[in-house]
């Protein structure tokens, strides 16, 4: 089965994202089963201990995913782009989201370009809170799957 994983520091907000797009997912497919992604593939949503947590076995996790998504929650995220280098490099597909971003006053947008301009990855502007982002999201993450 594909995996996604979710990757991120304490409290960046992962597991609040596996349950906004597993909700998102059951009111558009009105489908029972949280884990079927818009009938492209069955996958798993991986959500992983911090990757700030000494000895963290989201190491483990960034083996065995097809698409990792880097949450990034506020303007320092050398961590992050340590991670997704490594996630890389195990041959994930990344996208760096910008994590609780009803929280930005610009809704992350800056932060985002900040983040796409060092990483050159796409990053999308994700709110569990309001829902914002949750559907472009769960596109690209379909997108990356399919490509697979
Ligand atoms: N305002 C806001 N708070 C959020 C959002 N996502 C998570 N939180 C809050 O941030 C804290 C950490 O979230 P959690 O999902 O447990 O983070 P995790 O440790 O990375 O799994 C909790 O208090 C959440 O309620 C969001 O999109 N917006
Ligand atoms: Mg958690």
């Amino acid at each position: 089965m594909k995996q996604v994983g979710i990757f991120g520091k304490r409290k960046s907000g992962k597991s609040a994202l596996m349950y906004a797009l597993t909700r998102h997912k059951i009111r558009q497919d009105a489908s029972l089963c949280a884990m079927e992604i818009s009938g492209v593939a069955k996958v798993m949503l991986v959500d992983t201990v911090g990757v700030d947590v000494e000895g963290s076995t989201a190491e483990k996790s960034a083996q065995s995913v097809e698409v990792a998504l880097m949450l990034i929650a506020n303007d320092s995220f050398e961590l992050e782009l340590a991670w997704i280098s490594k996630l890389r490099k195990s041959g994930s597909s990344v996208i760096a989201v910008i994590s609780r971003a009803d929280l930005f006053p610009d809704g992350g947008q800056a932060l985002a370009a900040a983040v796409r301009e060092v990483s050159g990855l796409e990053t999308i502007c994700v709110s569990s809170e309001t829902g914002a982002g949750v559907e472009e999201l769960d596109a690209e993450i379909n997108r990356r799957l399919s490509k697979e």
